[in-house]
Order: C-alpha cells, then sequence, then structure tokens
C-alpha cells in the first residue's frame, strides 16, 4: 500500500515525532511511506539514518511540488492529516484523479491529538464529508490514538518489549560518556516546569545521589537558568545529553528511575519504558489541558501522590512539589506497569489503522 502522510511543524518536535514515528511503523510493514512535511530540521537529530521505505519531502508550497510526484500512479491509497494540517491541494487532487482512472477507493484519515478524555471514544472513526476544495465530494475520517480499546491505540513497535527487555543500562550510559557510580537516575524532558526549581532544590537536599539527565532544548535552558555552571551540587550531578534519535531516546527513558515526560509521544515512550514518570501536559488555550491531565490520571487509576505531584509539576496547585519516598516511588511504578499491561493486550495504533482503512476502502 502507499500512504501519504501530511505533517505541519507548530513548534516543539511533537507533530514530526508522532508523524515520523508512524511512517516507520507503516513502512515495518513493507508500505511505502511518503513524509510531507514543511519543517523537516529535527529529523536530522530523530532519524539521521532515515528509514528503509520512507520517503521524506519537503512540502512548502503546491506550485513547488516536483510533477513526478503527482503523477497518478504514485497516488497515494490512505492520505493522513496529521493534526488537522490541510494537506497539499495538488495531492487530493492526485487522489481524485487516480480514483476516476481506476474506480478504487482511497483513504483520507485526520490524525489527531491523544487524549484520554471520553471524547476521544465518542468521536474516534467518524466521518466528515469534504465540500470544499479539490477533495469535494470524498470523505475524511477522525482516527483518535487512546488508551482504551474503543480508540486507535497507541504507536507501539512489535518488539518494543522484546528491546526493552535485552536493554543493557550500564553500556548505554557508558556509551554516552555519562558516568554512572549506580546512584538513582531522573531524566528531564520539559518545557519550563513551574516547581523546577522546587525539584532540584529538593535532590540536592536528599540523603539519597541522584543523576538528572538534561534533554537538549528547552529542559537544558530551564536548567542552566538555574544552575548557569553546569553544576548542581549537593547530592545532584547533572548530565547534559545532546539532542538524540528516537531510538536513543527510549534508551534514555528506559535507563533511569524516574522519567520526566511532557507533550504526547515521550509520554506515550515513558509508558512503554514502564519506570515512573511526570508529565508536564502542552498547554493549550482556556485551560483545556487541565482536564486532559486530569483525564489521564483517571485513566492511571493514579495514586493520590501521584495526582498532587503532577498537579504541582504543571504549577496547576498551591500545594508545593514533594520529591517521593522510595516506597512512593515504587508504587507509581507498579501502577505504572499495569497500566502498561492494559495497553499492551491492545492492539497498536498502526495496526488499528490499517484495519480501519481496510473496512473504508
Ligand atoms: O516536543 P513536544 O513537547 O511536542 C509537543 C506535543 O506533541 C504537543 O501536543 C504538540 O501540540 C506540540 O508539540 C506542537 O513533546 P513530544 O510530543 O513528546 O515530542 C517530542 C519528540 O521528540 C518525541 O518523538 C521524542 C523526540 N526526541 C528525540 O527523538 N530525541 C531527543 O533528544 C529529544 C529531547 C526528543
Amino acid at each position: 500500500m502507499r500512504w501519504d502522510i501530511f505533517c505541519k511543524v507548530i513548534d516543539n518536535h511533537g507533530d514530526v515525532g508522532v508523524c515520523w514515528r508512524l511512517a516507520r511503523a507503516l513502512a515495518a510493514g513493507g508500505d511505502a511511506v511518503r513524509l510531507w512535511i514543511d519543517d523537516a530540521s529535527a529529523l536530522a537529530w530523530m532519524a539521521p539514518r532515515g528509514c528503509p521505505g520512507v520517503t521524506v519531502l519537503r512540502w512548502h508550497e503546491d506550485a513547488a511540488i516536483a510533477p513526478e510526484h503527482l503523477a497518478p500512479e504514485r497516488a497515494p491509497d490512505v492520505l493522513v492529516e496529521a493534526f488537522g494540517c490541510d494537506p497539499a491541494a495538488a495531492v487530493i487532487a492526485q487522489i481524485v484523479q487516480a480514483m476516476q482512472s481506476d474506480g478504487r477507493k482511497r483513504c483520507w484519515i485526520n490524525l489527531e491529538y491523544l487524549s484520554a478524555e471520553p471524547y476521544v471514544e465518542r468521536l474516534h472513526g467518524l466521518p466528515s464529508p469534504v465540500f470544499r476544495g479539490p477533495g469535494a465530494g470524498l470523505t475524511k475520517h477522525f482516527f483518535y490514538p487512546g488508551f482504551t480499546p474503543a480508540t486507535g491505540g497507541l504507536l507501539r513497535e512489535p518488539d518494543l518489549m522484546a528491546r526493552r527487555a535485552a536493554f543493557d543500562r550500564a553500556a548505554w550510559l557508558a556509551r554516552q560518556g555519562i558516568e554512572w557510580r549506580g546512584e538513582r537516575l531522573v531524566s528531564l524532558f520539559s518545557y519550563e516546569p513551574p516547581a523546577l526549581r522546587a525539584l532540584l532544590a529538593q535532590l540536592r537536599a536528599s540523603p539519597e545521589p541522584t543523576r538528572l539527565i538534561v534533554t537538549a532544548g528547552r529542559a537544558a535552558a530551564a536548567v542552566r537558568a538555574l544552575y548557569p555552571s553546569g553544576k548542581a551540587g549537593g547530592s545532584l550531578a547533572l548530565s547534559w545529553l545532546p539532542h538524540v534519535p528516537q531510538d536513543e531516546f527510549d534508551h534514555l527513558l528506559w535507563s533511569c528511575d524516574l522519567n520526566f515526560v511532557r507533550g504526547e509521544d515521550s509520554l506515550v515512550r515513558g509508558l512503554w519504558a514502564g519506570a515512573p514518570l511526570a508529565w508536564q501536559i502542552y498547554p493549550q488555550d482556556d485551560d483545556a489541558h487541565h482536564m486532559k491531565l486530569g483525564a489521564f490520571l483517571d485513566w492511571l487509576e493514579a495514586p493520590e501522590s501521584l495526582r498532587e505531584f503532577h498537579y504541582a509539576w504543571n504549577g496547576f496547585s498551591a500545594q508545593g512539589l514533594r520529591l517521593p519516598d522510595a516506597p512512593t516511588l515504587a508504587r507509581w511504578g507498579s501502577v505504572l506497569r499495569e497500566a502498561r499491561g492494559r495497553l499492551l493486550a491492545q492492539p497498536d495504533l498502526a495496526s488499528h489503522l490499517r484495519r480501519f482503512v481496510a473496512q473504508k476502502s
């Protein structure tokens, strides 16, 4: 099958991160994928070696699309529009032309953002007729990723858990040049969390030594603003990770005893890692992200201590952040792994999507 995925980078790395992961998953199943993207710069570090079966195409203006990409025989079987990004009119016209010439139906999927809120189950799979533009007369379908069987599921490679089980963290840390003497490891991938200062101060003062592995970009800038020398002191050591490929980002999460994640894709990867996590949610207008965080914590069956930690980490509560003690952290880990077990019993997103497309074609 031929898939075209359209992606517009709004900000941060989630749009490209999810689209690249989906493209890889579809190509791994033997399909041909074109990823049309307006800003592919993050792929230079996220996916430096590319992926067999995936062609990345710069998507700027319709007029700039090379005619060979628009030949009717290269029309996709499935058009995936990521996060309502309005795919190129020229490719939509290509699909219409191909359908007219061979009479075969094509599918148009609107891939939505991940949420655990109840509306996801209601809206997943709904049709949306197209009335205007080159695609008038076609029907888009909403496809919602999610945490329950009535949604589109989550991206997960078939061999992920086997790779996770065989992972050697000491060897990985050594390869990254991270000196590890058995201290607690914490990863930080965040925006500018309101409680970052409190977290770092408590880690410094804790009797238990901790190494915080700080990811590149906004997390690194936020920590540097507090510790310009790059060193924290006390019980807290800092390691700075450059931007790494997606698989190495997984390895970071597999190495740590507590992961701070953000956005959506890293949240999912944190769930697969199975270690306790704290999620900094992407802020939305009208504080819609408050409900979204609550819905996730409900689905997770998070104990009160984990809820409070999330509210403090995201700046939703007046209560200060309290570093969990060892039994609390262990409890969070069990909750995470139970939730992961529920997810592993469900099909992954690419399998859901293939089945959905087969039904609609
Ligand atoms: O970067 P994000 O904050 O993305 C956000 C959210 O997706 C948000 O919902 C969206 O609306 C906004 O972007 C526009 O976080 P997220 O979703 O976790 O994506 C980060 C990606 O970057 C993920 O695929 C992991 C990858 N990554 C690496 O591959 N290597 C790295 O070194 C780092 C730091 C990240």
